[in-house]
């Protein structure tokens, strides 16, 4: 029998992804990387670092690629688990200053309600699409 093979590293971190939403409209990035993903939209954010909470690992994420300030951090929708292990969950926060810059992204835009059904969204962004209409509609 052959000798079994060391098995590959999971990953066990979180990637944070944050619903920014300001006068009925949601922030969405346009992704540039991996080829598969490009050109894509996504809600913005990235992995957390071993021992960073959710809330300081969007702080980070939104600092590094939108170049604003966030707080809080409410849930939003349905965990999503990744290939890697990983499991992906998408956070409400608030714009605390600065204004979303395109930093580490093709493009940015402001949706509303229609938009965000007609957009074309990564895939694992796209179950939570219901959960962000509510806040679209209500909040
Ligand atoms: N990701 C995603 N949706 C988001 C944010 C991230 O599907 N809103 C995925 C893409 C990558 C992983 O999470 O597989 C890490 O993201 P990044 O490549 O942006 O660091």
């Amino acid at each position: 029998m052959p000798e079994e093979r060391a098995r590959p590293v999971e990953n066990t971190g979180e990637v944070v992804a944050a619903a920014i939403i300001v006068d009925g409209r949601l922030l969405l990035a346009q992704r540039t990387r991996p080829p598969e993903l490009a050109g894509l939209w996504e809600l913005p954010g990235g992995k957390a670092e071993a021992g960073e909470s959710a809330e300081d690992a969007l702080r980070r994420e939104l600092r590094e690629e939108l170049g604003v300030e966030v707080s809080g951090g409410d849930r939003i929708g349905d965990d999503v688990p990744l290939p890697d292990g990983r499991v992906l969950r998408a956070y409400r926060v608030q714009l605390v200053s600065g204004t979303p810059a395109a930093l580490d992204h093709a493009e940015l835009r402001w949706v509303d309600e229609r938009e965000l059904g007609e957009i074309d969204l990564v895939g694992n962004d796209r179950g939570w699409v219901p959960d962000l209409r509510l806040h679209l509609n209500g909040r």
